[in-house]
């Protein structure tokens, strides 16, 4: 049992840095979060670091502004705690030394890992990292979750069951949500923040990602697509991004739903298009992805794919079929 090596390790030491993977979520920025909290509880110093900067709708958590863009020079952390990430490519390329890092442990419930990380505490059975958060807090001794801890980690949960939503969430799931709104969460402010509260331009996304609808086999394939031109013209900037997929999902019949967004030219000029994929849970989407060179859960995958938005979509499509046909 990996946890008991993550539970001898915050008993034995005293200052840790805590980090998560690029472009931060809901589950990743909440679990840092809520184990930040818990590791204060327990009387541990706590340093979280993200190189990129926390979307806007994770702001309203308590105490991310603390979360810094750098890790701070000339200290050294008796181990540092990764959240909600299956791979080093996912992590900032450049990381602490070991000397200063500690031994890198790695919290998280993704079905797949690529072996980084000197502790890996990976339980695929839990909705979010965040429920694994909460079992370690349990295994180190803490009866009762820290008011400061409740809010990000039931933000955790919220958002990879999509609102309680999603398969996967089951009675244990509802309790734990329980035990964080007795803790101090409220379930409103925290939907609010994470589904509503919408730009303006990002609003005004949807509306063009929306035109973009695809449909294949039968129905049952549904694409969008995001142009850097759509970006530009609406001033959204990526994090609006995030989610979108759900719309082609929400199409009746559909079983595999992709968006398939014009990301940025590769250092040797060459194109580069991120793929979100969903389904509604028959079909394994993660499997596409990997197909592709990313990787993810059943119901929710990703990659990032060499090739413009034309090509890596006949590619999701071609794919998709397959797994269908299957
Ligand atoms: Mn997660």
């Amino acid at each position: 049992m990996t946890r008991a090596r993550a539970v001898e390790l915050v008993h034995g030491g005293r200052r840790f840095l805590l980090t998560c993977h690029l472009r931060p979520d809901g589950d990743a920025l909440g679990s840092m979060l809520g184990l930040a909290a818990i590791l204060r509880a327990l009387g541990k110093e706590v340093v979280m670091f993200s190189s990129d900067p926390l979307p806007e709708y994770l702001r309203f958590l308590p105490r991310s502004g603390e979360v810094v863009r750098a890790v701070p020079e000339g200290e050294t952390f008796d181990a540092t705690f990764v959240t909600d990430t299956a791979s080093r490519a996912l992590l900032p390329a450049v990381l602490p030394p070991p000397e200063v890092s500690g031994p890198w442990v790695v919290i998280d419930h993704h079905a797949a890992h690529d072996g980084f990380g000197d502790v890996v505490v990976r339980e695929p059975d839990a909705v979010a990292t965040g429920e694994v958060v909460l079992r370690l807090m349990a295994d180190l001794g803490l009866e009762r979750v820290p008011t400061e801890a409740a809010v990000p980690l039931y933000t955790a949960i919220v958002t990879d069951t999509g609102g309680f939503r999603y398969q996967g969430t089951t009675p244990t799931t509802m309790r734990l949500a329980a035990d964080l709104v007795e803790a101090g969460a409220d379930p409103w402010t925290v939907a609010y923040n994470v589904f509503e509260g919408w730009a303006p331009e990002r609003m005004k996304l949807l509306g063009f990602v929306l035109e973009s609808l695809e449909t294949w086999h039968a129905g049952r394939i549904a694409s969008l697509t995001v142009t850097r031109a759509m970006m530009a013209h609406t001033g959204a900037d990526d994090d609006m991004v995030e989610g979108l997929v759900n719309y082609a999902r929400m199409l009746r019949g559909v079983e595999v739903a992709a968006l398939v967004w014009e990301w940025r030219v590769g250092a040797d000029g060459a194109p580069m298009t991120k793929v979100s994929l969903r389904s509604r849970g028959s079909i394994d989407v993660s499997r596409v992805a990997v197909a592709l060179g990313g990787g993810g859960h059943r119901s929710a995958a990703g990659a990032t794919v060499e090739g413009t938005v034309d090509e890596v979509r006949a590619r999701v499509v071609a794919e998709s079929a397959r797994l269908l046909d299957a």
